[in-house]
């Protein structure tokens, strides 16, 4: 028997209500996508968990959708997204991955350890933002580490708004702080490394520990390390039992940006503010006369780091838009050119 919700409890709100026509309110069940499988999705809805087998004439979803279904149980139709998530698929090929939707808080994780790394916070930052979610940054292991303080100044420094928890992971009474970010009806994402403790902070925050059966695998449980070195395989939602969905994903080590111009405004928007006092309208802050952001640099008003930081990320989701907006004109064109080939072998049968 698997547990009733009700539908505010998984996230459902006026902006997925005010999409359903009268008929629809009558006679569709809404549920949320929990997990992605090769030929299914798991979902929670009103009457507890259930499963969708994914037809070829289905949208491609994922987890955190909501989904009509008809009196029978079938697929009707994926409403239209709060938030979304994507990244470019890791490889050559430009490609769109999505990672979750409608998320209102993404906790970005990262250990207290020498896998700390600034700029990859950074990068997680800039995704956050361009999804119109609230980011806290959550720094694990903090009784593995001598000083705290080291890893905290230059985060700080970044954005004095920036919400920082500092927790073990193991220990629930170190996640005080994150229990009351998980409010009934919030839909929260982990992102970061593989490793950082993602999956151990959604097991305590569940008030699970590693060894209960219903618990998701971590590192230190693990038993066959053969399948690669991410622990967590797929995305997963999780229901809290004191409010609030985890949204647990693997480790990404290659989240690149694509598409991503607005969320990177505003995670550097020290930069773009200085950029104002530039002479030349399209500085590049590379050596330019009058250049304000050097100008910062030269002052000690900005760290050098976080410039070549904002350029690498700038350079590469530029890159990543065009040839993704090439791929999608393309993908276009070929849709186009299917309709065309379906329409004209009706029309030859119907002769
Ligand atoms: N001491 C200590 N160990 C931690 C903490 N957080 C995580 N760990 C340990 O770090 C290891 C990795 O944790 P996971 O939760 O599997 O990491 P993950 O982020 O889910 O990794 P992927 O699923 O591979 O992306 C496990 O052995 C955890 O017990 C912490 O705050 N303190
Ligand atoms: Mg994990
Ligand atoms: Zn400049």
């Amino acid at each position: 028997m698997s547990t009733c919700f009700t539908l505010p409890q998984l996230g459902w709100r006026g902006f997925f209500q005010t999409q359903l026509s009268f008929e629809e309110l009558e006679s569709m069940h809404p549920v949320r996508i929990s997990e992605h499988h090769r030929n299914q999705y798991h979902y929670l809805s009103q009457d507890g968990e259930g499963i969708l087998a994914i037809h070829p004439n289905m949208p491609p979803m994922t987890v955190g959708d909501w989904v009509l279904l008809d009196e029978q149980g079938q697929f009707n139709r994926l409403l239209e997204r709060q938030s979304y998530f994507s990244r470019k698929a890791s490889g050559s090929k430009v490609q769109e991955q999505s990672i979750a939707s409608n998320v209102d808080t993404v906790f970005i994780v990262a250990s207290l350890n020498a896998d700390f790394n600034l700029s990859r916070i950074e990068r997680y930052l800039a995704l956050t933002h361009d999804a119109q979610c609230d980011p806290v940054v959550v720094l694990t292991k903090a009784d593995q580490c001598d000083d705290i303080d080291q890893y905290l100044d230059p985060l700080r420094k970044l954005d004095h708004h920036l919400m920082i928890e500092v927790v073990n992971a193991l220990d629930s009474d170190s996640l005080k702080g994150l229990h009351a970010l998980c409010k009934s009806g919030q839909t929260i994402a982990l992102l970061g490394s593989s490793g950082v403790g993602k999956s151990t902070l959604v097991n305590t925050l569940r008030g699970l520990g590693a060894d209960d059966s219903a618990a998701s695998a971590t590192q230190g449980v693990r038993e066959d390390d053969s399948k690669g070195r991410h622990t967590t395989t797929s995305r997963q939602l999780h229901f809290l039992p004191q409010g609030g969905l985890l949204l647990d994903t693997p480790g990404m080590r290659e989240l690149q940006l694509a598409d991503c111009e607005e969320g990177l405004q505003h995670t550097f928007s020290d930069i773009t503010e200085l950029a104002k006092g530039c002479r030349f309208n399209d500085c590049t802050h590379q050596g330019e006369p009058d250049c304000a952001v050097n100008q910062a640099i030269d002052d000690g008003d900005l760290e050098l780091r976080r410039l070549q930081s904002y350029l690498k990320l700038q350079r590469e989701q530029a890159l990543n838009a065009a040839t993704l907006a090439e791929k999608r004109a393309g993908d276009r064109a070929l849709g186009k050119f299917y309709r065309n080939v379906q329409s004209d072998m009706r029309a030859l049968k119907n002769r």
